[in-house]
């Protein structure tokens, strides 16, 4: 259990663990590459010891003491048939991009993870790789685990994707490295970019335009260094913790700002919130900058189109942040919180309203009214990272004291949360 007191000011120079999206891909690409990948600020987070986990069960030999992570490359055909199931946990990144991996491979692998990846949708993936000519099986005709998979032979696709998903994008890209031809994805908005870029870094040639991507098959990767910047997901709920406590300041430093991923620093400024990025260097092709955030006097916005997929892991510490705003936040075109570790607008409406927050639930989003009084409550993080973090803001800016029930969940995403929560609020 978690327990947080009301702050009366939040202040510090911090940094936060490494980003999860990164970390994942560092690991499987330097897995698949030529020779040695070495992995600087790597998320010890459980997600992404699972895909660790995953790769050492196909033959790969992986060292990581703490933040680094040395990853012995054998090519892309270099992976072994595993001898039992891949267990990926709670993670969806690993299930759906190792989902792409897979259906390259000439063998057989079934992978399976927890209770919340059991219900979270894998057709998405699973179609468009059938579609290419992998052999793929699960419940419910392959929409959830366990999932079977045996690869290759995969011909090129293009393929429009009806959901803006860099998880979707990314799996079909890998498979496309090895398919015959040229593979295409197309997504109604931007997803985040990583494996874009992370690819180029390891030399593959890989084509964008507007919102489209191809790559040609028969490429292969070489092993690098790389450096992990902090997780601008993690940020973003020490930037709300400042937001919501009067007096408070913060410098997060080393702090990634790829522009597909900081949707939170646009909703924060058009908030009225004061965040400055300082010292805005690149490192392996992905911007870092540090974070100055300072307490400000928030008011209601609108979210919507464009901006969603750059801030779809930051909608529940933003409904936090927003009862404290004036007037009323309204978020839309966000279904897709539906399908994520649990159903996000049904956690973030039935915890945050044990506050006595003003917030109602909408197809595709919530509507949350402020100012609010917020007390002290018994939360649940009911198993999703992102949730019991965003509620121990929420806490922070509640009157007496806030216990998060599941509170393990957290390191899924940010271990040393609490800690670090500890050493920032006086
Ligand atoms: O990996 P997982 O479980 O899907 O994690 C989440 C999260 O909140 O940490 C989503 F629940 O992040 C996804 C993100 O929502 C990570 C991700 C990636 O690394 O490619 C992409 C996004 O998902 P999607 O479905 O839009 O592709």
């Amino acid at each position: 259990m978690l327990r947080v007191k009301q702050a009366k000011q939040i202040e510090g120079t911090v940094r936060v663990p490494g980003d999860k999206s990164i970390s994942h891909r560092a690991v499987m690409f330097g897995a698949l590459a030529n020779g040695t990948t070495q992995i600087e600020g790597f998320l010890t987070g459980a997600d992404c010891l699972s895909t660790i986990a995953c790769f050492r069960k196909m033959g790969i030999e992986i060292e990581q003491k703490e933040d680094r992570v040395t990853v012995q490359g054998k090519g892309w055909y270099g992976l072994q048939e595993p001898s039992s199931y891949l267990d990926v946990g709670n993670s969806g990144t690993t299930i759906r991009l190792m989902s792409g991996i897979l259906a390259t491979q000439p063998f057989h692998a079934v992978m399976e993870g927890d209770e919340s990846i059991a219900k979270r949708p894998m057709r998405r993936v699973v179609a468009p790789l059938r579609q290419m000519g992998a052999k793929i099986d699960g419940r419910k005709e392959g929409e959830y685990t366990p999932l079977s998979i045996r690869g290759g032979d995969l011909q090129g696709i293009e393929y429009q994707s009806p959901v803006a998903s860099a998880q979707v994008k990314s799996a079909i890209l890998l498979a496309g490295l090895q398919a015959k031809g040229v593979t295409s994805v197309t997504e109604p908005h931007l997803s985040r970019d990583h494996t874009e870029r992370m690819l180029q870094a390891f030399g593959v040639q890989v084509e964008r335009d507007g919102c489209t991507v191809k790559v040609k098959g028969g490429q292969e990767l070489q092993g690098r260094s790389i450096k992990v910047p902090g997780d601008i997901s993690s940020a973003a709920f020490l930037i709300a913790a400042v937001m919501m406590v009067p007096g408070s300041s913060l410098l997060i430093e080393n702090v990634g700002v790829n522009p597909t991923r900081t949707g939170i620093i646009d909703a924060v400024r058009q908030m009225g919130g004061k965040l400055e990025l300082v010292n805005e260097r690149v490192v392996n092709e992905e911007p870092v900058a540090d974070l100055r955030v300072t307490h400000s006097e928030l008011t209601g916005i609108e979210l919507s189109g464009d901006l969603i997929p750059r801030l779809i892991d930051e909608i529940p510490v933003i409904a936090v942040m927003a009862t404290q705003a004036t007037g009323r936040t309204v978020i839309r075109d966000a279904q897709e919180l539906k399908v994520k570790e649990t159903d996000r607008i049904a956690t973030v409406v039935s915890q945050l309203r044990k506050f006595g927050a003003n917030v109602t639930p909408t197809e595709d989003g919530m509507i949350i009214e402020g100012k609010t009084v917020l007390t002290g409550a018994t939360i649940d993080s009911m198993g999703d990272h992102r949730i019991g973090m965003a509620m121990a803001i929420a806490g922070l800016a509640a009157s007496g004291e806030t216990v998060i029930e599941n509170d393990q969940a957290i390191d899924v995403s940010f271990p040393g949360f609490a800690a670090l929560l500890e050493q920032i609020s006086r």
